[in-house]
């Protein structure tokens, strides 16, 4: 899990050089939840093998992202 964490500063309406002001830390856990499925790189993808070709050639790359963290973010072929 992913935290953020930021400073908020709240001043009052006074004039400048009289403003009070007060500063108040947080801390945001990012929660991993999958919500985006893979893409593929390119839309469409078209490759060619011989009738002689041999069992367990390799025909073509294909790469697919997905932009959850992992696990969620891992591809599986
Ligand atoms: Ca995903």
């Amino acid at each position: 899990m992913q935290a953020i964490t930021f400073t908020v500063r709240a001043s009052d309406g006074a004039d400048e050089g009289i403003t009070r002001t007060t500063d108040q830390r947080f801390s945001v856990s990012v929660i991993n939840i999958n919500d985006n499925k893979p893409q593929f790189s390119q839309e469409y993808y078209e490759a060619e093998i011989s009738e002689n070709t041999t069992d367990r050639q390799t025909v073509t790359t294909v790469t697919a992202t997905d932009a959850d963290l992992s696990p969620y973010g891992e591809v599986r072929y």
